[in-house]
């Protein structure tokens, strides 16, 4: 199966592009599959939308009343997927803004199934690209990307920021059952979930690869929901969790994590 996430905040513009798109790119594949949303809180007619899709679209939604970002709306479609899942399933995520094209999937899935845990849909693999990006935001997310990949050097990656990726589903029910609610911790602090994941899959051992991607800012009708200030907050308060010399994330994951899969033979 393939399960598709998507993150959803006043995407009423964008979906019924999307979806479509979506829905005729996994139909494509012979296993079955389900796109679940969470809807957080939009005050616009996304969730009339969602539900209208839900009746001929195999299409989950996660509804939540009040807009609680995006750290927790992370956590609620990583965890349903985990229980949805079984091993040998994948997972994508990507935004639904209508800047990343479904096109990507297939290679991204193909990823996964020569061996890699995380696959992303990288503008920096060769091939990869954006259009309509002004250069004060390029100038900022390549700014954003080089202090991750300074701070959190992960062999095979060099995109940090795009959400746009596919993930074997074995490694994240792993990474549920063993950080449990704090898979994605860093909840209040903006779009920081995003590099939080692929730091906590990295301290399970994932292994990580890139395949060309193309960003369609182009394509974007909604309007722009990353507090950059927020988000630039998280990635030091994660700097700091992650290097304290006192118990921080590098040390102290990894060693539980050893002592955790030798008790646990299942996830060996
Ligand atoms: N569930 C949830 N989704 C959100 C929230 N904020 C943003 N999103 C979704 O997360 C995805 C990324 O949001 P964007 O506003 O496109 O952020 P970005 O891609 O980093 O930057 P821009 O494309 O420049 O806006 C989109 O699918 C949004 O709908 C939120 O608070 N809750
Ligand atoms: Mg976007």
């Amino acid at each position: 199966m393939i399960f598709v996430l998507l993150p959803a905040l006043n995407e009423e513009k964008s979906l019924p592009t999307l979806i479509p798109k979506l829905n005729t790119e996994l139909s494509n594949f012979n296993e079955g599959y389900k796109i679940i949303v969470c809807n957080d809180g939009s005050t616009d007619g996304t969730q009339k939308m969602l539900e209208d899709f839900k009746r001929s679209i195999p299409l989950e939604i996660i509804h939540h009343k009040i807009n609680r970002g995006l750290g927790e709306s992370s956590r609620d479609l990583f965890e349903l997927a985990s229980q949805l899942s079984s091993a040998g399933d994948v997972i994508v995520r990507l935004d639904c803004d209508d800047t990343h094209e479904p096109e990507f999937i297939p290679n991204l899935i193909n990823k996964i199934r020569e061996g890699y845990d995380v696959v992303v849909a990288s503008r920096f693999a060769e091939g990869g690209g954006q259009l309509g990006v002004n250069s004060y935001r390029t100038f900022i997310s390549y700014g954003a990307n080089s202090f991750m990949k300074l701070f959190f050097p992960i062999k095979g990656l060099r995109e940090y920021s795009c959400g746009f990726r596919a993930y074997r589903a074995e490694k994240i029910k792993e990474a549920v059952s063993f950080f449990g609610n704090n898979f994605i911790q860093l909840k209040g602090l903006g779009f920081t979930c995003t590099l939080e994941k692929v730091v906590k899959l990295k301290l399970l051992d994932a292994k990580f690869t890139e395949v060309p991607f193309i960003l369609r800012y182009d394509q974007k009708q909604s309007s722009s929901k990353m507090v950059g200030s927020v988000t630039t907050l998280g990635y030091i308060v994660m700097t700091i969790l992650y290097y304290w010399p006192w118990g921080g994330w590098r040390n102290s994951i990894k060693s539980r994590h050893a002592n955790w899969s030798l008790s646990n033979d299942h996830f060996q």
